[in-house]
């Protein structure tokens, strides 16, 4: 099946290799104290960094998704991923930004980005036509709940099923609202309202949702609890097994990985490829 992804000013073939989205965090708590420009600079030299390590695209994320996590203003959000985005956007990468609000998608694209990544998929009130007229990349997660609730008690009859089709109606509504398919890409939402056995579920079973809805699959398990779970390892010991999930993702049908851990990911992507796509 032909894989392509048009991606604002730049196209992918994706039959070719996979991805690698490398992860920047514009939230004040991954910076060790406050102060917007300290983290503008510090957000700009990992880019520099990240693109250093090969990194296919960046994804700007400035609202922390993890559970539990308040949610931020859209001024606060603005103030974050803005002056980063015009600050990378001549870097000669792919920028993505991570946001479910309208009004950033708008700024964002203005500004010109070449990926929306919704955890929401785009289901807030305006967010279709936000992203309509552009021709930016955007990315379809599925999320159970929201990030405040979403891992109490996730329920699922047939996991694989219930995100497939849940993906099948927000890619149905995508392309009513006027979007080319070849700007879309689809994301299970590792983490996001599933317990360890519903993302590893969904995990081996990204191949069959590639081929139901026919669309590029994005992964982003790294760091993740699910990790955690089968390594018995904290956060800041999960570098082998986020390169085992990135792989794994890819083995079974991903198209894009999405990881903070760039130059190792990048490394084992390439070395995947060389033993799999002759
Ligand atoms: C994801 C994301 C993901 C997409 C986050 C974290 C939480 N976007 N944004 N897929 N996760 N598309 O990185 O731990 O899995 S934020």
């Amino acid at each position: 099946m032909r894989q392509y992804l048009q991606c604002g000013r730049f196209g992918f073939s994706l039959e070719k290799r996979a991805l690698v989205m490398g992860i920047l965090n514009t939230t004040p708590d991954s910076f060790s104290d406050g102060g917007r420009f300290q983290s503008l600079e510090f957000a700009v030299s990992r880019a520099e960094e990240m693109i250093s390590e090969g990194v296919d695209m960046i994804d700007i994320g400035g609202e922390s998704s993890r559970p539990g996590a308040p949610p931020v203003s859209l001024e606060q959000e603005l103030g974050r991923v803005m002056p980063v985005l015009y600050a990378l956007r001549d870097m000669g990468k792919p920028l993505s930004v991570d946001t479910y609000k309208p009004q950033v998608m708008r700024e964002a694209i203005l500004a010109g980005v070449d990926m929306i990544n919704d955890i929401n998929g785009f289901r807030a009130p305006g967010a279709l036509e936000a992203v309509a007229g552009s021709d930016c990349a955007l990315c379809v997660m599925h999320m159970q709940g929201s990030p405040q609730d979403m891992q109490k008690d996730p329920v699922y009859g047939d996991v694989v099923a219930e995100v497939t089709a849940f993906l099948r109606e927000r890619v149905d509504a995508l392309l009513a609202a006027g979007i080319e398919r070849e700007r879309i890409c689809i994301d299970p939402g590792f983490g996001f309202g599933k317990t360890v056995e519903h993302n590893y579920a969904l995990l081996r079973n990204i191949g069959k949702m590639q081929q139901a809805l026919g669309l590029p699959v994005l992964a982003g398990v790294s760091r993740k609890s699910m990790i955690g779970a089968v390594t018995g390892k904290p956060v800041e010991q999960r570098l082998a097994g986020n390169i085992g999930g990135a792989l794994a993702a890819i083995a079974h049908g991903a198209r894009i990985v999405r990881v903070h851990d760039v130059v190792e990911t990048v490394d084992a992507v390439k070395v995947w490829h060389a033993a799999t796509i002759p």
